[in-house]
């Protein structure tokens, strides 16, 4: 594939066709592509490393079916309130001490409270005061929240789609899916880097996982970052017990996307625990560029700094260091 076509690709206007005949391609043939076209923007043997700190946890209103969080569900999962500022600064220094370069705190509600958003900030402005990216996942935004958040200098907004809007209510019915996308316009028109993918094996069909890439890519501009989770199977969440979904379709969902979106961090993000470090090298060759890093995800299990440290080394990839947008811009151009 030629330079001019690769950068063709680079539109958000993407038909159910098109996305289907990627996710029909033969495997190889769809993972050479996806791999050409991340050599084509992104260094192919670095990966980024984030790590998240569950800063508020339990008792939530929602009803998200996966969740091992949402008050509806009897999971056995012990309850916190916002944690002090101290511990969160603690967890941040800890995680840069492993190298990780973005410390991504998570809160259980529905959306924050002012009040809630004044700690957060504190929280944002001392994890930037170490030197790393910040992340917050706090549920719906308003968008004067939004604009609080970017005057403090949060870089990135994790708010995932989850899934397709035709599969959305059979997993959460508290917040519909237009919720979702309004949350997002606010986090992108405040200036905030938009951190926005979804999860799969939830029992969704290949439709679904082609409609909600297709939703994902038709956001103009694209996620700077899509973080592609596999289903956390938690017990007493609706959820568990589902059939697993093919590794090989988690792959094919990662190339997919990488071809869509050619600029984006791909994440290979919740289920490694349960992968082989076969498939998460597959995703990696399909265009996986980002992970989540420490033992820890939010609430659940994440393979330990060491194994990851074992994995990089087999297979000769590089955590990516702080990266300055002029490094970017002499690299990639400057994205769109
Ligand atoms: N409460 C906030 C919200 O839902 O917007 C932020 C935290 S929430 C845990 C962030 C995301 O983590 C969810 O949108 C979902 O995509 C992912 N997630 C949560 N539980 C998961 C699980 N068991 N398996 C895989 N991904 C999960
Ligand atoms: C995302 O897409 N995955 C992360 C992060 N964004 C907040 C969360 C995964 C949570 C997995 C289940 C848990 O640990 O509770
Ligand atoms: Fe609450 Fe977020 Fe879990 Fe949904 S995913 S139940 S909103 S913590």
């Amino acid at each position: 594939m030629s330079a001019v076509e690769t950068d063709r690709q680079l539109h958000n206007d993407w038909s159910l066709d098109e996305i289907r005949a990627l996710f029909a391609l033969p495997f190889n043939d769809l993972l050479f592509r996806a791999q050409t076209v991340h050599r084509a923007h992104f260094d192919p043997n670095q990966v980024q490393v984030s790590t998240l700190l569950s800063i508020k946890t339990g008792a939530c209103a929602e009803d998200c079916a996966y969740c091992s969080q949402s008050a509806k569900y009897d999971t056995g999962l012990e309850r916190e309130k916002l944690l002090p500022l101290d511990e969160v600064i603690e967890a941040a220094q800890a995680a840069k001490s492993k190298g990780s370069t973005r410390f991504c705190m998570g809160a259980a509600w529905r959306n924050p409270t002012d009040r809630n958003l004044d700690k957060v900030i504190d929280m944002i402005t001392a994890v930037r005061g170490l030197g790393m990216e910040t992340c917050v996942t706090l549920g719906m935004l308003s968008e004067p929240q939004a604009r609080r958040l970017a005057d403090a200098g949060l870089d990135y907004y994790n708010h995932n789609l989850d899934t397709s809007p035709e599969f959305y209510g059979n997993v959460i019915t508290t917040r519909t899916f237009q919720d979702r996308l309004d949350t997002l316009k606010s986090v992108r028109e405040a200036g905030i880097n938009v951190c926005s993918g979804g999860i799969l094996g939830m029992g969704e069909t290949g439709t679904d996982r082609a409609r909600m890439l297709q939703e994902l890519a038709n956001l103009s501009p694209h996620p700077e970052s899509v973080p592609i989770n596999m289903l956390v199977q938690v017990e007493g969440t609706p959820l568990y017990g589902n059939d697993r979904l093919d590794p090989l379709e988690f792959v094919r969902t990662i190339a997919v996307a990488r071809i869509l979106m050619p600029h984006s961090y791909v994440r290979l993000s919740a289920g490694r625990s349960e992968m082989s470090d076969e498939t998460q090298a597959l995703c990696f060759l399909a265009g996986a560029n980002s992970i989540f890093y420490g033992d820890r995800l939010l609430t659940t299990d994440n393979p330990d700094a060491d194994h990851d440290h074992a994995l990089f080394a087999r297979l000769g990839i590089n955590m990516q260091t702080i990266e300055l947008e002029s490094d970017r811009q002499a690299c990639c151009g400057s994205g769109q």
